[in-house]
């Protein structure tokens, strides 16, 4: 009986820790300057575009340091196309150099 539990508990560890690895594999962080944002309602409204976007699992966008960080799925994303849902927004994302 409590062999069986740990075997169980052994079982779900694994499974948990191989979905962690396979999920971090795939995401990753950007941090994409954003020109224009003037308050709280331009970075939701930004926010919300990329949240909206197949992929993004999440967006941090802040007005007062002009930048977005947006942890997506690299499998299905890439920067270029994050940089078009925020220019779709009506505010500019910046090319950033060297990055
Ligand atoms: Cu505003």
């Amino acid at each position: 009986m409590l062999s069986r539990i740990t075997k169980l508990a052994v079982c779900g560890v694994l499974v948990l820790t191989i979905g962690v690895i396979t999920a971090a594999a795939f995401t990753k962080t950007v941090t994409i300057k954003v020109e224009g944002m003037k308050c709280a309602k331009c970075s939701s409204s930004v926010s919300k575009a990329l949240k909206a976007t197949e992929g993004v699992q999440d967006a941090q966008v802040s007005s007062e340091k002009g930048e977005a960080v947006i942890k997506y799925d690299d499998q299905k994303l890439n920067e270029t196309k994050l940089r078009e849902v925020i220019n779709s927004t009506g505010f500019k994302a910046v090319e950033q150099p060297g990055q």
